[in-house]
């Protein structure tokens, strides 16, 4: 399987995040890129190749032209503001009700383009957010060039992003990109399967006017988890999107054995809609030991992961997203992709 992984994460580094009452360094650090290619290379089977480099055309088919304005300045801004070396975050969230266009300010920009405490700028985060759609994006091109799958190590990730608000360590939404430049370049019917711990509430409100798109995702549910707000099962959809959003909530502490049902589920509902190309949302955070996640998956779960998503016999592009169990990511991520080419 080829692999698509650029070097230009590296700089998004260094900044701190919130965990309830405390600052904790950054669960989502470039050394997970690191620990999923040492896995990879250890089992042979992947090809690794460098990004292309992509305009923003593809992503402003996703997001709004003045939150990409926002993730190219933001950083500017608050260096001229605080100096070098820290790290911009919000201090206030949008407020109902009144009015969130933003000023000139950064502080008002972070306040209407982000929605939680874990999506921090540092001078390398615009590298890194640029170079993590070029990688998703090349993927894209090998799939529509005639590849079976497509393993793109994105990161920073990007579910949680939507098309003006980034949250959850992710700023611009890869897998909705590659979704919308698979329909863009003539694939009629695309559906997304996120599996990553959290609901992806990003690529869920992006699509869920849309038929185009199929949008599934399995996630511990939204009573017991981050982002609380979105991801309960009657979320269907909305006008044409009716009935192509579906979504597995499951309880903290659940293990494979019901998680595996929920798959099931979501791959019969991916098989009926009859897609040309599969979006896996691949987060591993699902993981028993994960310091982020609350789910019991072992790592030999993994494998029967991909043997499963394997069974819808299209081509699949895996879309990395969560998974920061330092010691156990890269065999975790190396099961699912080496279980799928069996
Ligand atoms: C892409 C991705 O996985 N983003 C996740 C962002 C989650 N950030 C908030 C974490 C909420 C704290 N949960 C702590 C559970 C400790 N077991
Ligand atoms: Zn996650």
């Amino acid at each position: 399987m080829k692999v698509i992984v650029s070097k230009d994460h590296q700089g998004h580094t260094g900044a701190k995040e919130m965990r309830y009452d405390q600052m904790i360094p950054m669960s989502e650090s470039p050394d997970r890129v690191d620990i999923i290619l040492g896995a990879l290379n250890e089992s042979g089977f992947f090809d690794l190749q460098k990004p292309v480099v992509f305009g923003l055309d593809e992503v402003l088919r996703i997001h709004d032209p003045d939150f990409v304005k926002f993730l190219k300045d933001c950083y500017t801004l608050w260096e001229r503001q605080f100096g070098p070396n820290g790290f911009a975050t919000a201090y206030t969230f949008g407020m109902r009700g009144m009015d969130q266009k933003p000023n000139s300010s950064v502080h008002s920009m972070l306040s209407c383009y982000t929605f939680d405490v874990c999506v921090p700028f540092v001078d390398g985060t615009l590298k890194a957010i640029n170079s993590s759609k070029d990688v998703a994006l090349t993927g894209a091109k090998l799939i529509i060039g005639g590849e079976r799958s497509i393993f793109s190590l994105c990161r920073p990730p990007g579910h949680h992003a939507s098309k003006d608000l980034a949250g959850g360590y992710c700023y611009l939404n890869n897998a909705a990109i590659v979704a919308q430049y698979y329909r863009d370049q003539g694939i009629g019917k695309v559906a997304i399967l996120d599996i990553d711990y959290h609901h992806g509430n990003g690529s869920q409100n992006i699509f869920y006017e849309r038929a185009d798109v199929l949008f599934t995702s399995l996630h511990c549910r939204p009573e017991d988890e981050y982002p609380f707000l979105l991801g309960y099962q009657n979320e269907t959809g909305l006008g044409a999107g009716e009935n192509f959003n579906f979504n597995f909530p499951m309880p903290l502490g659940t293990t494979y054995t019901v998680w595996e049902q929920a798959l099931v589920c979501a791959i019969k509902k991916i098989k009926k809609y009859a897609p040309e190309v599969i979006v896996v949302s691949l987060g591993v955070d699902t993981f028993i030991d994960d310091p982020v996640g609350g789910f019991k998956l072992l790592s030999e779960d993994f494998s029967d992961i991909g043997k499963k998503i394997s069974q819808l016999q299209r081509p699949t592009h895996f879309i990395m997203e969560g998974g920061y169990a330092k010691a156990e990511l890269g065999v975790n991520v190396s099961n699912v992709l080496s279980g799928f080419m069996e």
